[in-house]
């Protein structure tokens, strides 16, 4: 016996409350419900020789290293995913890498009206007149916020490249609740938040989120031509209020971000110290730099007034250039050189080490971070020593993960490869025991991998459990289907020795970066409370239509089957406000909202309040109706917008 709505077996637990499946079958025509449990029936036996013939799952694979779930099993990692540019983050439950929801950002998305509701609207910026300020968006990298070294379940975050902006997720409701536009810089790409504060002990969790800048542009923006004169700044944004609280100006450029579990250093590198404004250029030294930031001393200077604003912005920058930052003792910044045209820079979980890879370069540098921190207090000579090791591991290295048992895998987007190397053994390689046999591991990926990441890597809880690697080419891993083709994200199991590939899933353009973790971290909520929205209409009783001159609000709720407004009428040239409250408090039981010809389409979740404003310039009878199925009579569930001449 299956559910209708959700196929999966009725007999599995429900979470917690009324589920929606009980007030179906309470409520629903006894046949409507049927007719759906036949369609789902069907469905389950069509996905079943799908799952059969699947990658490589083994027989019998359903243990603790299983990636394809029985149908009602949970999965036990959470994954936040860069949706690209989509411009939104990707929820997956892992291992089995079901997409589980996607959160839009920076876009436009139909699905909840994200950029239809005046309340999306006022998160995502709008012009004067009302229109949305941006409606393209390009994510890379996301993390989430950390107490004690491991993750805390409040907030995540993810850039926009294009535009230059943060945006913050609140991981109770799963949604973007704050956009931030970094003033002055260009090509916004790493991101990472600071796992505890520099100075102050109690604050062991996250207050600040680093970001990157990889494009000089003039300071401020002119239409200067000469390149010489683009600068780059790595920004600091305040987790809490999300205001830009610094930035740094610097000599190369910043591309993706590290911090330190002891909150005192962060990091970027730089693939473009030769600050050039072509290819070639760009690739013209054979060494760069990994750009290390004290963030007591820049924050110290910011106190005593040492730094400058730029143009109309009014966000304080402090000189990070080479040569203001001689003094060790006085240095706000530190650039450890490593070979050719950097990419990712990763934390180890022992808290050691950040590990610069060198894509253009064969190599990964592992930078010992207490020698970082030597050279900033006067004891150690030169910076470059703070580098432990410099070793050949393959073509093209690009991002690292780590199993916390001292192991990291790379990605070598050249080779197809993700290589499973040992820190400590590259280290005494690189002092000179060419016994030291650091490589311990390679396994083929399909194809040109960019990111990738284990399970709970970039904590001090990394379990070595599963990896997952964004393929940037699946050439011919899956159907055609055309010219675009689908990328492949695969699942690796890390828990042994060997790297055992265990699935392929295909995944729309273009994912980048992203992190997992234990599902126990989160503690979601399943449905709102009134009291989240000041403008909740609490009492169906409230509802109507209300006018002040050109202006009207309408305000109604829902509750399956009905909205509590049958007639809404206004007149041509109205300015409309319609507020409408899902009074209905089962969770799963979401209702639509649309009105043909006016470009409404919002959906409002259990207790959840949205508003729309939009002038009535057409004269007519419009059927809303909702479009989220919440009831066997759903499709009855309308009410009419009569805009009168
Ligand atoms: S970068 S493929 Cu946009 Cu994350 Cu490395
Ligand atoms: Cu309410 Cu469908
Ligand atoms: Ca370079």
């Amino acid at each position: 016996m299956h559910d209708a709505i959700n196929n999966k077996p009725v007999d599995s637990p429900e979470p917690r409350g009324l589920g929606r499946r009980h007030f179906i079958n309470s409520a629903a025509l006894a046949g409507l419900a049927l007719g759906a449990a036949a369609c789902a029936e069907k469905k389950g036996e069509a996905a079943a020789p799908a799952a059969a013939s699947g990658a490589t799952p083994a027989a019998g694979d359903h243990g603790a290293n299983a990636t394809h779930l029985k149908p009602g099993e949970l999965d036990t990692y959470y994954g936040l995913w860069s949706g690209g540019h989509t411009g939104d983050m990707r929820v997956l439950g892992l291992p089995s890498g079901r997409e589980l929801l996607r959160i839009p950002c920076f876009v436009p998305d139909a699905l909840v009206g994200w950029g239809i509701t005046n309340e999306s609207k006022a998160i995502m910026g709008t012009r004067p007149d009302g229109s949305l300020r941006y409606t393209v968006a390009d994510t890379h990298h996301t993390h989430a916020s950390y107490k004690d070294g491991d993750y805390d379940g409040r907030y995540a975050w993810i850039n926009d490249k294009i535009n230059s902006r943060i945006a913050r997720i609140r991981l109770d409701h799963f949604v973007c609740d704050k956009i931030t536009q970094l003033p002055n810089v260009q090509g916004f790409h790493g991101i990472f938040p600071d796992k505890r504060d520099p100075v102050d002990p109690a604050i062991n969790y996250t207050t600040r989120v680093f970001c990157g800048s990889e494009f000089g542009i003039p300071l401020p923006n002119t239409a200067t031509e000469d390149h010489t004169q683009y600068r780059s700044m790595f920004s600091c944004v305040d987790a809490e209020t999300m205001e830009v609280r610094w930035q740094v100006l610097l000599d190369g450029n910043c591309d993706l971000a590290a911090t330190s579990y002891d909150g005192k250093l962060a990091a970027t590198n730089q693939y473009n110290t030769e600050n050039g404004a072509r290819f070639e250029d760009m690739m013209s030294a054979e060494r760069d730099a990994c750009l290390f930031f004290n963030i007591a001393r820049i924050e110290a200077a910011i106190k005593d007034g040492s730094f400058k604003t730029i143009g109309k912005s009014k966000v304080p920058v402090v000189d990070g250039t080479r040569a203001a930052n001689k003094d060790p003792r006085t240095a706000l910044t530190a650039y450890v050189s490593v070979p050719k045209n950097p990419h990712g820079v990763n934390a180890s979980p022992d808290q050691k080490y950040f590990i610069c890879a060198g894509k253009l370069s064969p190599t990964a540098s592992v930078i010992e971070l207490a020698k970082v921190l030597d050279w900033f207090d006067g004891k150690l000579e030169k910076i470059d020593d703070a580098v432990a090791a410099e070793v050949e591991i393959g073509l093209g290295p690009l991002h690292t993960a780590f199993d916390g048992r001292g192991n990291a895998y790379t990605t070598l987007f050249l080779d197809s490869q993700v290589v499973k190397w040992n820190v400590e053994k590259a280290i005494a390689f690189h002092k000179g025991d060419k016994n030291a046999k650091y490589v311990v591991d390679r396994i083929d990926v399909h194809y040109q991998p960019g990111h990738l990441n284990a399970s709970q890597s970039e904590t001090v809880n990394a379990d070595g459990k599963w990896l997952a690697v964004g393929c940037k080419f699946s050439k011919d891993r899956y159907l055609p289907v055309g010219p675009l083709h689908a990328e492949n994200e695969q699942i690796i199991d890390i828990s042994g020795e060997k790297m055992v590939l265990k699935a392929d899933h295909p995944v729309r353009g273009e994912p980048h970066d992203f992190i997992i973790f234990k599902r126990e971290l989160l503690k979601p909520k399943q449905t709102y409370a009134l009291d989240d929205f000041p403008n909740a209409i609490k009492d169906p009783k409230e509802s109507g239509v209300f006018r002040q001159g050109r202006k009207v609000t309408v305000k109604v709720t829902s509750q399956a089957p009905t909205f509590s407004l049958r007639e809404i009428k206004v007149k041509k040239g109205d300015e409309v406000t319609l507020i409408l409250t899902n009074l209905d408090k089962i969770e799963d039981l979401t209702h639509g909202f649309a009105i043909p010809n006016y470009n409404v389409n919002f959906i409002v979740n259990p207790l959840e309040t949205k508003s729309v404003t939009f002038i009535a310039d057409e004269v007519g009878v419009f059927w809303c109706y909702c479009t989220h199925f919440c009831h066997a009579l759903h499709l009855e569930m309308r009410s009419r917008l009569i805009v009168e001449a």
